[in-house]
């Protein structure tokens, strides 16, 4: 049987995962649960159902491969890591995806609570905070290609999500980094990578459903600012 895999109707913790699965060329059911228009966002459709799978931690994005019933992103994204050759294979490679991967779980959640605060203080505090770590970005991917140089890694994909979900909010803010850049292009030039992004199945948005910037861009019209009730 395809593994499954499922998540809401948004990019949001699941993409790097989704990315991965394209690469190495993975069959699997895409199980997509929908989430209760604003102001609630209510999670009902997957929180009425999540403990009837036998996770040991419920939740989503969730990865049920025969035996393997896995929640937990970071546990999904290791586990097919090893499973498809996309990890590191001695120690220093192994430490470099694990600092990759912390640090672009750092900037994703830096970048989401401040969308979260609210677009005015949002602009702010990242004009002023996200260029530094950028820079740190910059430079530990220097001409790469990829995190650990040529091999591709589960590492990549999350630092890709990252930058992207930066990019599609304003890409200017990229300007100055030419290794980041450099290196969205090349994930993009992987060629299962590339066919799913062309794909239907892929969408550059929605990212959360729930920051105010991603609503005016799906929506134009839309001007106030959706009252979030948690953060993902
Ligand atoms: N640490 C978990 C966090 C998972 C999480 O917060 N999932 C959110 C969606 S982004 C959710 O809706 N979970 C279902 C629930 O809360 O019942 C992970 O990385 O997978």
């Amino acid at each position: 049987m395809a593994p499954v895999l499922g998540y809401w109707d948004f990019r949001g913790l699941v993409d790097p995962i989704r990315l991965l699965l394209a690469h190495a060329g993975v069959d699997y059911e895409y199980k997509v649960y929908k989430i209760g228009p604003a102001p609630e966002f209510s999670k009902d459709e997957f929180r009425s159902i999540k403990h009837e799978f036998g996770f040991d931690f419920p939740n989503s994005p969730y990865y049920i491969d025969g035996d393997f019933k896995l929640t937990q992103k970071m546990a999904i994204l290791r586990y097919l890591g090893r499973k498809h050759g996309l990890i590191g294979s001695e120690e220093a490679e192994l430490t470099r995806c694990d600092l990759a991967e912390q640090a672009a779980e750092d900037l994703a959640y830096y970048l989401y609570r401040s969308w979260f605060a609210g677009e005015e203080a949002s602009r702010k505090d990242l004009s002023e905070n996200l260029p530094g770590k950028l820079s740190e970005f910059d430079k530990f991917i220097g001409s790469g290609p990829f995190v650990l140089g040529e091999k591709v890694t589960y590492s990549d994909f999350l630092v890709y999500s990252t930058l992207d979900y930066l990019r599609v909010y304003d890409e200017s803010f990229l300007e100055n980094f030419d290794s980041l850049k450099n290196f969205l292009t090349r994930i993009e030039a992987l060629p299962n990578v590339d066919a799913f992004i062309k794909s239907d199945k892929f969408s550059r948005l929605p990212i959360s459903r729930q920051f105010a910037w991603e609503l005016k861009k799906i929506t134009p019209e839309v001007t106030e600012t959706p009252v979030s009730k948690s953060s993902e």
